[in-house]
């Protein structure tokens, strides 16, 4: 059995209080909070091992570069990678999905070639294709959602058509909590020989994975939403794809030879991480990882869908609050966005907050989507491995203290 209250003591911050109320933390699809075994990898890493990677010949440098490997074949096994090699370590998912534009997408899109995204993207799922398709002459596409909150897959099956070379999606949508029919996504984009470029920053920490089964070409996701530190994230790109690609930035770690007027380039993933790079957060990303395999993808899974449940009743019951996403549970992750009568999300979120509850209220970076919702923004509730449905119950209570604030004007 899945004994939450053990996994809450490994995360000291969920000690704290907040406005003198215990701090119930449910705004986990902005960042996740860490567990010790994070936060000692990391200082173990500075007080025992600190050197730079992949130059040095000596003990530090050899330990400091081994870690960082095993940190990289650690995440190539987690998401089911063939090799580490096809493991790119960058900052977060809006430079992996940079990264796959301005290099992949740059050198292969032509004129009149097309795009295809989703009414649902983050802007960092869609800002970076604009900017390439600006530059090549490519069009965006985009796949509507349902009033369900669903994507329209007639419509996909329509739009994904003979000009389609990529297909760019958010694996679990960060508003809507929706997943997305990856499989069936990849078997259309790759029937019209375009490329599949999954949005994972959502996915990857709450749901089994596999790229391998998934097929997709490239993946991209943060470390600090799965539990790990900020400033690491990954670009996984299947390796046939990687061998042929140009890199963006030039630099140390990235060639194979120099002469002052050219250069020829390493093989990836050493191509495409030029500089020293984030060496102690890699590591870092590695315990995150250790630790979410200690408890079980397919156990926060079931724990998140069990809380999710739990959550749309206890909101649906409170008079007023209009919820967004699918109903069914085994389509939707652990993020419910809602809006609570006709206050807007920003003071539902304040008021809420002096109950000791964190939840975000905003666009969440999707404004397209917003418009298509029809609201400025949504509050919302996300959750993790270390939630309780106690936590639930006290987000209900907040959420009526609101309508008593706001009583006056709609809510
Ligand atoms: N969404 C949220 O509160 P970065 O910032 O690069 O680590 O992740 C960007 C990103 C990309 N795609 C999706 C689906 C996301 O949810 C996010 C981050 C946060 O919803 C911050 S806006």
């Amino acid at each position: 059995m899945f004994d939450v209250q053990r996994v809450r003591q490994d995360f000291p911050i969920l000690q704290r209080q907040v406005h003198g109320k215990p701090l119930v933390y449910l705004d986990n699809a902005a960042t996740s909070q860490k567990p010790r075994s994070v936060v000692d990898a990391l200082v173990r890493y500075y007080e025992t091992t600190n050197a730079n990677i992949h130059r040095g010949i000596h003990v530090l440098a050899e330990e400091a570069t081994a870690q960082y490997e095993a940190a990289r074949a650690k995440v190539a096994r987690f998401i089911g990678a063939r090799s580490p090699g096809e493991i790119i370590f960058v900052r977060n998912t809006t430079e992996a999905i940079n990264l796959a534009a301005r290099t992949w997408a740059q050198a292969t899109l032509r004129p009149g070639d097309e795009i295809v995204v989703t009414e649902a993207e983050h802007h960092s799922n869609l800002v970076p294709w604009q900017l390439v398709a600006r530059q090549t002459g490519a069009r965006i596409r985009a796949i509507p959602i349902t009033d369900d909150g669903v994507l329209d897959m007639d419509a996909a099956r329509q739009i994904i058509g003979d000009q389609t070379r990529l297909v760019a999606i958010a694996h679990m949508s960060n508003v809507l909590g929706t997943i997305h029919p990856i499989k069936e996504l990849t078997r259309l984009a790759h029937a019209r020989g375009a490329r599949i470029l999954l949005d994972g920053a959502q996915s990857i920490p709450h749901l089994p994975v596999d790229v391998s089964d998934l097929d997709c070409d490239f993946l991209a996701f943060s470390g600090h939403k799965m539990l790990g530190p900020t400033g690491v994230g990954v670009l996984y790109a299947k390796s046939e794809l990687l061998a042929s690609l140009e890199p963006l930035y030039g630099g140390g770690g990235m060639i194979r030879e120099v002469w002052i007027d050219e250069a020829t380039w390493a093989e990836a993933p050493e191509r495409f991480e030029a500089g020293t790079p984030n060496v102690a957060d890699v590591i870092a990303l590695g315990a995150a990882i250790d630790y979410l395999e200690s408890i079980g993808m397919d156990t926060i899974r079931e724990h998140e869908i069990r809380l999710t449940g739990y959550a749309l009743d206890a909101l649906s019951n409170i008079p007023g609050v209009r919820l967004f996403g699918p109903a069914d549970l085994q389509q939707r992750g652990g993020v419910v966005s809602f809006y609570c009568g006709d206050v807007h999300p920003h003071d539902v979120s304040t008021v809420v907050d002096q109950e000791g509850v964190a939840i975000r209220a905003g666009h969440h970076c999707c404004q397209p989507l917003m418009r298509r919702l029809g609201v400025p923004a949504t509050a919302r509730a996300s959750f993790y491995l270390y939630n309780l449905p106690e936590e639930v119950d006290a987000l209900a209570r907040a959420l009526n203290r609101v309508k008593e604030i706001f009583a006056g004007v709609g809510a």
